[in-house]
């Protein structure tokens, strides 16, 4: 299927090679979906950063946290009690883990390709027990004079969505979990509307439901209810498995524009987008039949878990109309794409329901 992403030139930007392991022994397996925004004229990535220990011949071994420290499980491949089907999780003994720990690294660029990291800016690790199996996939919003940082917080508790603000990007106040599990990609609206913070984000109902793209409202942006289900995966579609929300919407005159990312029965996660009113965010207007991104190129296609393009971030040229997007691709790259606004609402269609 052609998409109508234009892949940058660079791609991919950032690979696990780019960057120092945080501590002795591990190392980097994956550098992805990146969290995006403007800070003192520059552009800036939130980086989810994935280590593990340099695997030995016969073991998988993860790191996990525990009071603050790094603690290593090596469990014996052979071992009939392990499950290691999926290069993302594992079960051992009825027990789920990562294969992976996620922390959140700052990166800058002056020229939206080039990234490096500034000296000074502290690296986010998880914190305490609902974090104890990392932090991931952070979104950037700015609102009311703060940045509000909201990330999947995972540990043997559950996946929830953790939240943090912050004004200068080296003290940070945390607000514990925000969302309880199951929940991820959450994402906060960029303004106020009718005097109230939005949030979109994505609970998953294991029986009745599904894993489904919410809205929810808030006075305060910290205390959240009024949740409302806006997005179904759809049967027989690219997105019949999984849906969930990227960045922030991007206000257009005809409503909120939402790049989301679904996913079908084989894991192949591909690109989408809707529009919701503008007044009222859960009431959705319209949406693209097909993907407007598809796993192409081959670093979309092979890599730590291949055949994904996964996006929570991304910045609007003063022109109004180029999206530099920026997005994981194989669970273990960060690359851009830009795409034209118009040309993504033109492939809107209008909801009926
Ligand atoms: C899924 C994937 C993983 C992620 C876990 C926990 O399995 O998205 O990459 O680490 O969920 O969020």
């Amino acid at each position: 299927m052609k998409d109508i992403a234009n892949r940058f030139e660079g791609n991919p930007l950032l690979k696990p090679a780019d960057l120092q392991p945080s501590g002795d022994g591990l190392e980097i397996a994956c550098l992805l979906n990146p969290g995006v925004f403007q800070f003192q004229n520059k552009t800036w990535l939130i980086v989810r950063v994935a280590e593990r220990p340099k695997q030995k011949e016969g073991l998988i071994s993860f790191p996990i946290l525990r009071s603050g420290n790094i603690q290593i499980i090596e469990i014996p491949l052979h071992d009939p009690e392990l499950n290691a089907s999926d290069a993302r999780v594992i079960n051992y003994k009825g027990n789920d883990y990562l294969t992976t720990l996620s922390h959140l690294r700052l990166l800058c660029s002056d020229d939206h390709i080039h990234f490096y990291e500034p000296a000074g800016y502290p690296l986010l690790q998880g914190d305490g027990p609902l974090q104890s199996f990392g932090v991931e996939d952070c979104r950037v919003s700015f609102l009311e004079n703060k940045y509000y940082l909201t990330f999947t917080a995972v540990s043997e508790n559950g996946v929830g969505v953790g939240l943090k603000t912050t004004v200068d990007w080296k003290s940070f106040e945390s607000h514990g979990m925000m969302l309880p599990p199951h929940n991820k990609d959450c994402a906060l609206f960029g303004e106020k509307i009718n005097g109230f913070y939005y949030a979109l984000h994505r609970p998953s109902s294991v029986d009745i439901g599904g894993n489904y793209i919410w809205t929810a409202k808030s006075p305060d942006g910290i205390h959240w209810g009024d949740h409302r289900c806006i997005i179904k995966t759809r049967k027989g579609h690219w997105d019949d498995t999984r849906v969930g929300a990227g960045a922030a919407p991007i206000k257009t005159e005809n409503g909120w524009l939402e790049i989301y990312h679904g996913a079908n029965q084989q894991h192949q996660y591909c690109l989408g987008a809707f529009l919701s009113d503008l007044n009222d965010p859960a009431k959705l207007l319209a949406r693209t039949e097909d993907p407007i991104m598809v796993p192409s190129a081959p670093y979309e296609l092979s890599g730590f878990f291949g055949n994904v393009v996964f996006t929570n971030g991304h910045i609007v040229d003063p022109d109004g109309d180029t999206l530099n997007l920026y997005y994981g691709a194989s669970d273990e790259f960060v690359c851009g794409a830009r795409f034209s606004l118009k040309e993504i609402c033109s492939l809107l269609k209008p909801c009926h329901d």
